[in-house]
């Protein structure tokens, strides 16, 4: 593990490099306890310099066995070495010259799933950002990009299969039942791009014939016996490579394409070149044992690692305060990709869910950053969701801005121009500037600048001068280390909405330029007047949430009503009924905190009938507009002196009041829904089963709720709706024997399968309530559960730390005293995934002060901690900072 040396990376700090290694051959013999790793790298000096400083290479916890150069030993006396670098102190004066190491690693040992580990005895390596130096030292920077030869060899009984990046070139047997097998990969690669698998796996095979006609085949491996799960994964990669090249013009560029799953892995998946590694949640799937919600994640994942091979492997970054260059932009592409794929409007209210409740709070909290950060001191730590959902936020505006044909025209010339190289955010903008010849120095500022801007907007009508006024300021506040902010370029799409739901035309507008119905902000304050307006129309703002921002505007009751009800942009529909639940859930907290009666509007409980019924919207929109904002996103929303029982008391009576005013309405649309034929995976059966799985929620309330849903888990035929039975029972019901039956009857069922287990432990992670701290001690115990593997710490531990308000927030503090044992003996192993958990405690300073008090105790005990890690003391020291 490496401990803190408390060093700060700058991005002012940057420079290339004395040295580049353009040809890097590796040699494998893998075996658990000793590998040997020899590398053969061919140095040369950066051109123009006449100079021969020493070359330092990266390591990380190496041994050194020998080191060599231009076929020579090295003498002792040339070289220092330690475990984490190697210094040649007076390389060669030629251009070019050869170095060769050997280090010796052990990939049994390696708990921390950086560099080359073991997965249910399988080798598989992950590289990003800095595993590379784990397994031999290199310039292991993403500037330095190198063309690889890797010749692994192993006992055949061991690891039959034996893949790396790139095409396969030759394979034969060795003395003593060892055998080897070379790939090369032609395209030259950061190290972090560096991947290697070998040990005995299932595989699943296809192809794709490009649209150039080549044929590449496809692999997917996984472990023997699931083969059939990775049916729809191979579906959706194939889907993905056809997009990419309708779409962005972008063909597949090897003769293979190998996906592998393993089951301990830190994070999603990983774009190494041609050898894509998988955390097998994000692989495996059928109805048995996946929800909708799975299928849709593994075909996001899939298509976010193929795009990435063009965007972050083909075009990779300079340096890692890029990181969002690559992710922010595939993250974009596989946002419209699923778009594509499903429905478009569905799509990106999840989208801004997903935003709001994970970038929001990071942005408004300790932990806020740029998108493209300044500086860093663990880049473990900025896989973020401000690098990832709002890097793509910030691409999304750059094509409302631009327009989609000059987009693409920008796309194109950033592909043309910087294929093969390591480039920065500058470069991407200036191809959007070139192509469209605006500048875009001002909308830079997304990238500079931390923190969620808010926009303020009055609407004014004036009736003898047809005039519609709004007036509109924005600010951004202020974040760690920034606490001036710049004025920014806005996008903010809208409609002026006519009494019949049509948007109204007007006679022209100024104050603003506006554009393809794009309302573009460059000052701090704007008065917009449209002329020509009759009548006073509602103002739909935002409109598919065009800017990342928070929006404060005054608007009537009357005007929310309507828009919900009738605005023709359906995110802004949504945003509508959205606003007003989530204002009712404010006040009903605070109504219940004061311990007065909680009263609910009927026209609110009415609508949601309302909006529940209407067939013309798609299902799935009606189970998104009735998820009644979580308890997090409302105690986002209230800001601060939160006190996470009375809001869990509030959203609790608006569920109940809602299902009162509409029980036999939504018991006739729950029974309609019922599933005849059989099951497919495809949007609007899975939207079908969102609709009646919410509905199910909501009747849950009522008289008879646990034995409903009971029946519901009872008569389940596929997982979704076995598990949000499951979660009903074990959240609204926990203490009945319906909830015990089905909770030990799906262990019973699912015992031996470690993913669906992991949906058992976040079921009852996410129970609310003050029990739940020790039912999930309890569960640490249990033989399905691990701490070394990161699924099942996130399921169990995670799901606790960020989905389970009361039960972790728990006012005697009981929730965080159990979280801080945990957060220390999961770093012991992984300090990645620890320090992950800890970000669990970012918004500790909203809570009402009593738990405040006991959440900073927490995060200083952490901080007190012997050898904390450099992971863990960064989040830590941020959030207490
Ligand atoms: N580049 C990957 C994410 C990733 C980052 C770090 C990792 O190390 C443990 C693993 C994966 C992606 O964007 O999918
Ligand atoms: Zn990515």
């Amino acid at each position: 593990m490496r401990t803190d040396t408390g060093q700060v990376f700058r991005l002012e700090d940057y420079r290339p490099s004395d040295y580049l290694i353009p040809l890097t051959g590796l040699t494998f013999r893998l075996s658990p306890d000793g590998t040997s790793v020899v590398s053969e790298l061919t140095v040369e000096r950066r051109s123009g310099s006449t100079e021969n400083p020493p070359l330092v290479l990266d390591g990380d916890g190496l041994v050194l066995k020998r080191v060599e150069i231009d076929g020579t030993s090295l003498d002792p006396a040339a070289y220092e070495s330690t475990p984490d670098r190697l210094t040649i102190k007076t390389p060669p004066a030629t251009q070019q010259f050869r170095v060769l190491i050997e280090t010796e690693i052990a990939p049994s040992k390696n708990q921390a799933l950086m560099g080359l580990y073991r997965s249910n005895n399988v080798y598989c390596t992950q590289c990003e950002a800095e595993g590379f130096r784990r397994i031999t030292y290199f310039l292991d920077r993403p500037d330095i990009l190198s063309v690889y030869t890797v010749r692994i060899e192993a006992r055949r009984d061991e690891a039959p299969l034996l893949l790396a990046n790139g095409n396969p070139v030759e394979r034969g047997d060795l003395a003593d039942g060892w055998h080897y097998a070379i790939w090369h990969d032609p395209f030259p690669k950061p190290s972090y791009l560096f991947a290697l698998v070998a040990g005995d796996l299932g595989r699943v095979a296809d192809s794709f014939v490009t649209v150039s006609g080549r044929e590449v085949e496809l692999g997917i491996y996984v472990e023997h016996g699931k083969e059939r799960l990775a049916a729809y994964a191979m579906d959706a990669l194939k889907r993905s490579m056809r997009w990419d090249e309708e779409v962005f013009g972008r063909e597949y560029d090897l003769d293979v394409f190998n996906i592998v799953a393993v089951s301990d892995f830190n994070m999603g998946a990983m774009e190494n070149k041609g050898l894509n590694i998988f955390n097998d949640k994000y692989v495996l799937a059928d109805e048995e044992t996946a929800t909708d919600t799975d299928f849709a994640n593994i075909e996001a994942i899939i298509a976010h690692e193929y795009f990435h091979n063009w965007t972050g492997n083909r075009i990779t970054c300079r340096d890692w305060f890029q990181l969002c260059l690559k992710e922010g932009l595939t993250v974009f592409r596989d946002h419209e990709f699923s778009a594509d794929q499903r429905s478009r409007s569905v799509k990106r209210i999840a989208e801004v869910r997903t935003l709001r409740a994970h970038q929001f709070p990071e942005d408004q909290g300790p932990l806020a950053h740029p998108v493209r950060p300044r500086r860093y001191r663990e880049i473990n730590n900025f896989y973020t969701a401000t690098v990832y959902e709002k890097g793509s936020e910030v691409v999304r505006m750059i094509r409302t801005i631009l327009g989609k044909a000059t987009f693409r025209k920008g796309m194109d010339l950033y592909f043309e121009r910087h294929d093969g190289e390591a480039a920065t955010i500058e470069d991407f903008l200036k191809v959007f500037e070139d192509v469209s010849g605006r500048d875009l120095s001002q909308f830079a500022l997304w990238y500079h600048q931390a923190g969620t801007p808010n926009v303020t907007v009055a609407a004014s009508h004036d009736a003898s001068s047809q005039q519609f006024t709004l007036e509109i300021e924005q600010s951004v506040p202020p974040t760690p280390s920034e606490s001036r902010k710049r004025v920014m370029h806005i996008p903010l799409a809208f409609g002026l909405v006519g009494p019949d739901g049509k948007d109204i035309a007007y006679d022209s507008v100024e104050g603003a330029t506006v554009e393809d119905d794009v309302l573009h902000l460059h000052k701090r304050r704007h008065t917009v007047r449209f002329s020509g307006v009759k009548e006073r129309p509602a103002i739909s703002l935002n409109r598919g949430f065009s800017a990342p921002i928070t929006l404060s505007i005054e608007q009537s009751a009357q005007d929310q009503y309507f828009l919900a009800r009738h605005d023709s942009d359906a995110f802004s529909r949504w945003q509508a009924f959205n606003t007003l639940l989530t204002e009712t859930l404010i006040s009903a907290f605070r109504q219940s905190r004061g311990g007065k009666p909680i009263e609910f509007s009927t026209d609110l409980l009415e609508l949601a009938g309302t909006i529940a019924a209407d067939e013309t919207l798609e299902h799935a929109f009606r189970a998104l507009a009735l998820t009644l904002p979580s308890e997090a996103d409302i105690a986002r929303e209230a800001a601060s002196n939160i006190d996470p029982d009375a809001i869990l008391a509030g959203r609790e009576a608006l569920m109940a009041a809602i299902a009162q005013a509409n029980a036999d309405l939504f018991t006739k649309l729950y029974h309609d829904l019922s599933s005849d034929g059989a099951f497919s995976p495809d949007a609007a059966s899975a939207g079908r089963r969102a609709l009646r799985n919410v509905l199910l929620d909501y009747l849950s309330t009522l008289p008879n709720g646990a034995a409903l849903a009971a029946t519901h888990f009872a008569e389940a035929t596929n997982m979704t709706d076995r598990a949000a039975a499951l979660t009903v029972l074990a959240h609204r019901h926990i203490d009945t024997p319906e909830a015990k039956e089905a909770l030990t009857g799906f262990e019973a069922r699912y015992r031996s399968d470690a993913l669906v287990m992991d949906k058992w432990f976040q079921i009852q992670a996410s129970a609310p309530g003050a029990g739940t701290v020790d039912r999930v001690k309890k569960l640490t115990t249990h033989p399905a559960f691990a701490l070394a593997n990161p699924n099942r710490v996130r399921s169990l531990i995670g799901t606790f730390a960020t989905l389970n308000q009361t039960g972790f927030h728990r006012a005697d503090g009981a929730g965080y005293e159990f979280f801080v044992e945990t957060v220390l003996s999961v770093e012991k192993r992984n300090p990645q995934v620890a320090a992950r958990l800890a970000t669990a405690l970012r918004s500790w300073r909203s809570l009402e002060p009593r738990r405040q008090a006991k959440a900073r105790e927490a995060l200083v005990t952490i901080s007190r901690a012997e050898n904390l890690s450099a992971d863990l003391r960064d989040i830590v020291e941020r959030t207490l900072a």
